[in-house]
């Protein structure tokens, strides 16, 4: 290894890409990360990190930021047909629920501080394995260290032509984030906790879910699901005569969802043949799309992000060697978040309550700061 100050440069400024930066960053690379999109926002409505991805982003600083804007719901409750299933208040498990956005400007806010140089409507159209990467405009750059982290589309990827499967599951989702309308919930339906996490199940005679989560004090992230083959159901914007007929309780904050246009999102998986190719590394949904049962699509892709930084940093002069490592010691627990998240989409079970145990939250209690983890899983 030379004295030399390592570089890195990085494809997409999602929660992967932001996170890997600033990491790097942090650990002394100079870092250049290219966003396609002419401003640096997020899409989307809501999510729930566990204490995989908070662990990461206790280490980059992150805490105080994201907590000043995000909660956790007292519990995680789980109805079928109205009825409760279960109320689960996942004792001993940190997990924080917020909306994208806030999560993404906690990000950002960490990647300039830790000093990295972000370029936006820079387009990353190839990735070699030496190192080199290939602008839309023609210009090339090279680094040390190349991470793919543009989502689940990504140019990079295609560009090294990495064999992958890509499954798609029954259903999908709208997601939408609204008002609390905490009060007018409450008049609806009095002895309903609205600070919980709910799970309202439908599953006969129509499969129809809404999944209710606040994300802070003033929002609400609503995720609408039905199969894509309900053509009502899964209409944009949201049927809202169809929805407020099974889910009367919920009629303020559909009112709500109804007036914004939405897109449906079918759920997939994709399966790479390998994460690596010589000194590039994939993250995130370019690497390991996966269904949103579990909540661990983003938070998989900072635990990741953090993972590789960490493996980088350490490595001597045979980075691509490192990094093989690195996915050899890392992917499993990726892989079982997949599996599982595939199993409940595929089978539904989830509706069953009381689901947060065992297999479904070993990725959400992985330590991925932990450096003895790999024993501690092996003993
Ligand atoms: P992404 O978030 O997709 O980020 C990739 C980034 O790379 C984007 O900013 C993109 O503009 C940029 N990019 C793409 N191509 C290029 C290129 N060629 N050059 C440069 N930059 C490029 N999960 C949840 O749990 N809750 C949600 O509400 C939720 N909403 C979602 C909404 C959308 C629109 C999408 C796409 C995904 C959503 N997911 C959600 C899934 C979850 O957010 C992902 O697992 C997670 O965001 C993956 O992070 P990422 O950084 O790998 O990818
Ligand atoms: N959890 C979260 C989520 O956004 C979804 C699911 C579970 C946080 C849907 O997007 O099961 O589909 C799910």
């Amino acid at each position: 290894m030379t004295d030399r100050r390592r570089h890195a440069e990085i494809s997409g400024g999602g929660f992967a890409g932001l996170t890997a930066a600033t990491a790097l960053a942090q650990m002394g690379w100079s870092v250049r990360l290219h966003e396609r999109a002419r401003e640096l926002r997020a899409e989307g409505a809501g999510i729930a990190l566990w204490n995989n991805s908070l662990q990461v982003l206790d280490q980059i600083g992150a805490t105080p930021d994201l907590d000043s804007r995000s909660m956790t719901p007292p519990a995680y409750e789980t109805r079928m047909n109205n009825v409760i299933q279960s109320q689960e208040t996942l004792e001993g498990i940190r997990w924080r629920t917020m909306t994208r956005p806030h999560l993404h400007d906690t990000l950002l806010t960490a990647a300039r501080e830790a000093g990295v140089e972000i370029v936006a409507g820079s387009e990353v159209v190839a990735a070699s394995p030496d190192g080199t990467i290939t602008l839309a405009g023609g210009g090339t750059a090279t680094a040390d260290l190349v991470v793919g982290a543009d989502g689940v589309a990504s140019a990079v990827r295609k560009s090294l032509n990495i064999p992958l499967k890509r499954e798609r599951s029954r259903d999908g989702i709208t997601r939408f984030l609204v008002p609390r309308r905490k009060a007018e919930l409450q008049a609806l339906e009095p002895d309903t906790e609205w600070d919980n996490m709910i799970d309202f199940w439908n599953l006969d005679p129509r499969v129809l879910r809404v999944l209710y989560t606040p994300a802070n004090s003033e929002e609400l992230y609503l995720a609408l699901m039905s199969p894509s083959d309900d053509a009502d159901g899964s209409r944009v914007p949201i049927d809202l005569e169809l929805w407020t007929s099974v889910f009367p309780q919920l009629a303020p904050v559909l009112e709500d969802a109804a007036k914004i246009e939405g897109r449906y999102y079918g759920y997939q998986t994709t399966r790479l043949e390998r994460w690596t190719d010589g000194n590039v590394a994939l993250i995130g949904d370019s690497a390991h799309a996966m269904c949103p049962a579990l909540a661990q699509g983003a938070g998989a892709s900072m635990q990741n992000a953090w993972t590789l930084a960490v493996a980088a940093t350490a490595a001597g002069d045979d980075l691509p060697a490192a990094l093989r490592e690195w996915e050899r010691l890392e992917r499993p627990i990726t892989v079982q978040a997949q599996d599982r998240s595939q199993w409940y989409a595929d089978t539904r079970e989830m509706a069953k309550g009381n689901q947060f145990t065992g297999e479904t939250i070993a990725a959400a209690l992985y330590n991925p700061t932990d450096p003895r983890r790999h024993e501690v899983a092996a003993s």
